[in-house]
């Protein structure tokens, strides 16, 4: 099929017209599939869906992506240049978004019902720049002319601060791997304007809602402002979203009584926990008694929670609301009474005595399943964060381990891998990802470990002329890539990454020199208003320079800190890496995907007994795997007590304070900024909230013995082998059709 267009496309003087073309007929493609049908349908409602580029995806999961590939390559051309043309969107933080990019893949895959439902952004997150080795935040625009969005004559009214304005919903279509199609809708406001944004900034004014709500994904709400647009965005999207549920339930004859048979609904995290309190005002606007109202919309919501962390739990003030979303109110006091009379516990109420709406508790009130993202993750909001919730509901939690979509994370973004992985054991793993777990007996031999050592490399050597056409930095191939991409936050331990590498530099000064030279790589976007953790970029960026400017130690190491981390530099530089930093404070990260990804792609990953890591642990065993620190349970000891004293270990170690000295050294002074480092060492001494003092010498300890055992490099490739042929288990399509039995039940 499409053998004429493809071939009148790839003849096409200019990639700009050659992507053009590309995206026209993967359109047509998609189109020509067909909608998924089906009588119940899950809403995938996120704030979030980081998609990353569209085009290879979509062409793999139509099946004519090799055909094209062969027709560019007999006109001179590759894929990867093509690529080049298409913005990433930018729609998402980080792992919370990505996920539900790879649930969208799996859910069509899968043959599913299910659309994800979200906010078109126009600037998307902002796009980061280093300038004197810190970060600055720009607006990403990505919308352009011809693009995956479509406009749709879909529109709703929704109430917004005291006046009605009209919505429009765009789709993109969402390819299932060798299936039909679902969609993605992103609901808009055509009065938003971008041109208020102040010139090469993210500042504009916050106060016109109907100019600026679909502006930025996640606006700086470090003020009362933004706190309020942000709001505004939630109730936007949730309440188109529950205008498009009944209506498309209607039109498949529901009698609103019955439409827990025709939709259900997965809240994302507590963004998306207004549309319980809209959905019930909705029907009960349409003739429903309340008390039924609140027992239908029971009966379609399901929460997942992403975090245990207190601060990013919602609990947004009552009068907030009552700004914003006046015609929730009563519903939110209702629901509150409710529980209130049931239950003499004031853990469990919605509202608490400081007048503060607690969003997870709506959610698990009045959803009818609650999970978690991880084994580890799960259990903990069982065993202490939720466990009140836990008592009253034993039945509604349950874990879904996440996933991630193998046609991205392997088939799109190691082409090398995959096929070297077909010849071995054929293409079903492509659709069961299970069956991947016999390319480890198939490939278990010196000749095909050799093989797998020679893909790396080559992968290595694409993303070393990757990174220097794109920044202009030169890496060594021959180096040990160790890879730590995510966002910045402390409890991550970006930190405790860095003490390694003055370590290692101090190593090198004293003549310790490694065997096989090191390349620390680094990808993370802080908040705007995250000062800490801008400043342990600033940290990573000035070391990065000491270590370049030293003829001394830049042989033996190097640190890069990439630019504007996102999904398209993932694809390029997880297939790279050696080792995997997870290395999280036990009991803080639900779950992690990165982990996934590097796992599938061969990296061995050094980390802490930590959201997935545990089952990684599990599936690959203890040689397969480098697990260091303090277990989950010894930390949520230590918050209990509040007996963590970071200046204990640095005060009785003189190993831990040379390495936090050097932070504020003449060396860093003279390249980087002195309030930062201060503020960063200061942090560390005195409080170190994620307990990096604690793990350090573990860590490096652990990490030595890595590097050590990467000199043995046939036992290193049969690590890769086993992490490769283990990491079946961590198939967003195995997640999927769990969602499905245990909690969407559509088909
Ligand atoms: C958000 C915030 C915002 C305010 C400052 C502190 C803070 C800390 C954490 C978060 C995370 C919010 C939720 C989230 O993104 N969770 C991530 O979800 C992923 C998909 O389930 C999971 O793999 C990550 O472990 C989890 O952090």
């Amino acid at each position: 099929m499409y053998e004429n267009e493809i071939e009148s496309i790839a003849s096409k003087g200019s990639n700009e017209e050659i992507y053009s073309g590309l995206l026209q007929l993967a359109k047509d493609a998609a189109a020509g599939k067909g909608r998924i049908q089906g009588k119940k349908k899950v809403y995938y409602i996120s704030a979030e869906f980081l998609i990353g580029k569209l085009l290879s995806n979509n062409l793999i999961n139509l099946g004519i992506y090799d055909q094209v590939a062969d027709a560019l390559k007999r006109h001179g051309k590759s894929m990867a240049e093509i690529e080049e043309i298409e913005k990433e969107p930018s729609l998402g933080n980080g792992g919370l978004g990505r996920l539900a990019a790879c649930f969208l893949d799996s859910i069509a895959t899968l043959g599913l019902p299910g659309d994800g439902v979200g906010l078109n952004y126009h600037l998307g997150l902002f796009q980061q720049k280093f300038t004197e080795n810190l970060q600055q935040e720009v607006p990403n625009p990505w919308i352009e002319d011809q693009s995956w969005l479509r406009r749709t004559d879909v529109s709703y009214p929704v109430l917004l601060g005291g006046k009605t304005v009209q919505s429009v919903m765009y789709e993109i279509d969402v390819t299932g791997y060798d299936n039909q199609c679902n969609t993605l809708k992103l609901f808009d406001l055509d009065t938003v304007d971008d041109s208020i944004v102040h010139e090469g900034s993210i500042y504009f004014d916050k106060e016109n809602v109907a100019k600026n709500l679909t502006l930025f994904l996640y606006p700086d709400d470090s003020d009362y402002q933004g706190q309020l647009l942000r709001i505004y965005q939630q109730y936007f999207m949730v309440s188109n979203a529950a205008q498009l549920i009944i209506d498309e339930a209607l039109a498949k004859g529901s009698n609103l009584y019955d439409l827990p048979d025709y939709a259900v609904i997965q809240i994302n995290d507590t963004h998306p926990t207004m549309v319980i309190p809209e959905m019930i005002r909705l029907l009960v606007k349409r003739g429903i008694e309340m008390d039924d109202a609140i027992g239908i919309v029971s009966r379609m919501c399901a929460y997942t929670n992403h975090t245990i962390l207190a601060e990013a739990l919602e609990k947004w003030p009552l009068w907030f609301l009552d700004r914003v979303v006046p015609q929730l109110i009563p519903i939110i006091k209702m629901l509150d009474v409710k529980v209130r009379e049931k239950y003499q516990d004031e853990r469990v109420y919605i509202i608490d005595k400081d007048e503060r709406v607690h969003m997870a508790h709506i959610d698990i009130h009045y959803g009818y399943s609650v999970n978690g993202v991880a084994a580890l993750h799960t259990q903990i909001l069982e065993d202490s964060e939720l466990k009140h919730f836990k008592d009253i509901y034993p039945d509604k939690f349950n874990n879904k381990t996440n996933g991630i979509t193998f046609r991205r994370w392997l088939l799109h973004c190691n082409h090398e891998l995959s096929a070297f992985i077909s010849e071995k054991i054929g293409e079903g793993y492509k659709k069961d990802a299970g069956e991947l777990e016999k390319f480890i007996s198939a490939a278990d031999n010196a000749a095909d470990l050799e093989k797998l050592l020679s893909i790396k490399k080559e992968k290595k050597i694409q993303f070393k002329e990757y990174l220097k056409n794109k920044e202009g930095i030169d890496i060594r191939e021959d180096a040990i890539f160790d890879v730590q991409v995510k966002r910045l936050h402390e409890y991550k331990r970006q930190q405790m990454n860095a003490l390694y590498i003055i370590y290692k530099y101090m190593q090198i000064k004293a003549g310790n020199k490694p065997k096989t030279p090191i390349t620390m790589i680094f990808g993370a976007k802080a908040a705007p208003a995250y000062t800490i953790a801008k400043d342990i970029i600033h940290l990573i960026l000035c070391l990065s320079e000491v270590i370049r400017n030293d003829p001394e130690v830049s042989p033996y190491l190097q640190v890069v800190m990439l630019e504007n981390y996102n999904v398209t530099y993932a694809e390029k530089v997880i297939p790279a890496a050696d080792v995997s930093e997870q290395i999280s404070l036990a009991s803080k990260e639900a779950s992690g995907t990165g982990n996934m990804k590097f796992m599938l792609n061969g990296a061995v990953t050094l980390g802490t007994e930590d959201g997935a890591n545990v089952e990684i642990h599990q599936f690959v065993g203890d040689d397969n795997i480098y697990i260091f620190g303090a277990s989950s349970d010894e930390v949520i000891q230590h918050y209990d007590k509040g007996d963590y004293c970071s200046e204990r270990f640095y005060d009785g170690d003189k190993e831990i304070s040379k390495l936090v000295d050097f932070i504020i050294s003449k060396e860093m002074f003279a390249v980087g900024n002195k309030k930062c480092l201060i503020r960063l060492y200061m942090e560390l001494v005195t409080k170190d909230w994620f307990m990096t003092l604690l793990d350090i010498k573990d860590y490096i300890q652990v990490k030595e013995k890595v590097f050590a055992d990467y000199e043995d490099r046939s036992a290193w490739a049969r690590k890769m082998l086993v992490n490769i042929g283990k990491a079946g288990f961590f198939s967003s399509d195995r997640t999927i059709a769990q969602y499905n039995e245990d909690i969407w039940k559509l088909s």
